[in-house]
């Protein structure tokens, strides 16, 4: 007597609805078992099953169960019945289809590459407040890529040294200051005394420039704290918070989504912690998972990667992001799916991570300069300061958009020149 079931979550005939929600997996079974071995686990630990047939088992349940319905290669597609899925719950979506099945035995490897979203799941999530075209209307500026700079050293300046850079940031020509992902309120730079000091500098640099400033205040912390900091940013009269949004988790994302709603600020997410689970193209889950729930609960702004800078973000996955987060139909390819998001707005993809004057051009080029632009290392290296760096990368990105090369725009500008003289036309290792 057989006691195991797993093969009856494979079903080749299958044809999923518009309601399923559809996984896309790269499975590598482990030896001794067959791909339709490893995916009817995954199918089975991921909807109703378990490791053995059940006396509480009915036909009810059994049509709850997900099926494993196409195969190609080692790629793996399966369905999923709307009624596993609670409305507007995103951390139960991903203790479903990205939960105990990376841990099965069976399998060697498991990549989850994709998830598609079905339209009457999109209905309970709200996306974006802003998206790209409420941020940039915070701006009012159009026509060239949003320019943010992380204060560096990342962690150990003051609160009034924090805000000091700020200010020649801002008034060489950057749109928004930036906190770094662990920059939070340690007793060095306590957050309240920041925040204070910061919109302060940030109101003058916009008094001296005429423009409009702004400032990605980091609010990552317990929930309710966050809520408290979202609170301050507003009195302060900023626009918008920062949150980490996986170490912070995708419940209390959903909690601050609320938050920012009654107090119409945009989130910048930050995605530290992602490379532990996305980085292995064999195994975890792809950073497109990452922010598609993202843009599904709703952050304004998404880190996306460089290709050319400082960290791991290949030149197809960066791209399917870009597009995944800007547009309202993404068209699936081998490693991706088809998706629809009907109202939900687009998130402003950011590009950050070892860039500086001398490579900004290289990922305009690549990704679009539809997009903003983090520079910290490429300004706050800069041999004569603060204010120097933030001219130098404004200059490098009016050069390319004017389509003046770089070196040529430098013989006329001594900040470009000077931070092509220390970080040349190239990548950094
Ligand atoms: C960049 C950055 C960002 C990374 C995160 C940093 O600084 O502020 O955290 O870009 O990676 O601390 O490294 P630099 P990603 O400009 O000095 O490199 O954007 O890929 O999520
Ligand atoms: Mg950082």
């Amino acid at each position: 007597m057989s006691f195991e079931w797993y093969l009856d979550f494979v079903d080749k005939k299958y044809a999923p609805t518009e309601d399923d929600l559809i996984a896309l997996f790269k499975v590598v079974p482990s030896p001794n078992y067959s791909i339709e071995d490893a995916a009817g686990r995954i199918a089975s630990e991921s909807s109703i099953g378990t490791w053995t047939t059940l006396t509480t088992m009915n036909e009810r349940i059994r049509a709850l169960m997900a099926k494993a319905y196409e195969f190609n290669k080692n790629y793996v597609k399966v369905a999923y019945p709307k009624e596993l899925f609670e409305e507007g719950n995103v951390p139960q979506l991903v203790s479903s289809v990205a939960g105990n099945i990376f841990g099965m035995k069976a399998i060697e490897s498991l990549r989850l590459l994709d998830v598609r979203l079905p339209k009457w799941y999109l209905k309970y999530f709200k996306g974006p407040q802003k998206g790209i075209q409420g941020v940039r209307d915070i701006f009012r500026v159009y026509n060239r890529p949003l320019l943010a700079t992380v204060p560096k050293p990342k962690v150990g300046m003051t609160s009034e040294e924090h805000a000091n850079a700020g200010f020649e940031a801002w008034v060489g020509g950057i749109d928004l200051l930036k906190d770094d992902e662990n920059l939070s309120s340690q007793p060095f730079n306590r957050f309240e005394e920041r925040v204070k000091l910061t919109f302060r500098k940030r109101d003058a640099a916009e008094e001296e420039t005429g423009e409009k400033k702004d400032y990605l205040v980091n609010i990552t912390s317990e929930t309710k704290e966050m809520i408290k900091r979202a609170r301050l940013v507003k009195e302060f009269g900023g626009n918008f918070v920062m949150v980490d949004i996986l170490t912070v988790g995708w419940s209390a994302l959903q909690t601050i989504r609320e938050e920012c709603e009654d107090l119409k600020l945009a989130i910048h997410a930050h995605r530290a912690f992602h490379a532990a689970f996305t980085r292995n193209p064999e195994h975890g889950m792809s950073m497109l998972v990452v922010a598609k729930l993202a843009r599904l609960i709703g952050v304004d702004n998404i880190h996306i990667g460089t290709v050319v800078g400082k960290l791991e973000s290949p030149l197809q996955e960066v791209k399917d992001l870009y597009n995944e987060m800007t547009s309202q139909k993404f068209r699936g390819n081998e490693l991706t799916l088809d998706q629809e998001w009907y109202n939900i707005k687009p998130t402003f993809p950011v590009s950050s991570g070892g860039l500086h004057p001398g490579i900004v051009q290289e990922v305009m080029k690549i990704i679009s300069s539809n997009i903003i632009i983090q520079v910290g290392g490429g300004l706050w290296g800069h041999p004569m300061g603060g204010r120097a760096g933030a001219k130098a990368i404004r200059q490098a990105i009016d050069a390319y958009l004017s389509g003046v090369d770089v070196l040529e725009y430098a013989k006329e500008h001594k900040e470009l020149k000077v931070a092509l003289e220390k970080w040349g036309v190239s990548k950094p290792s």
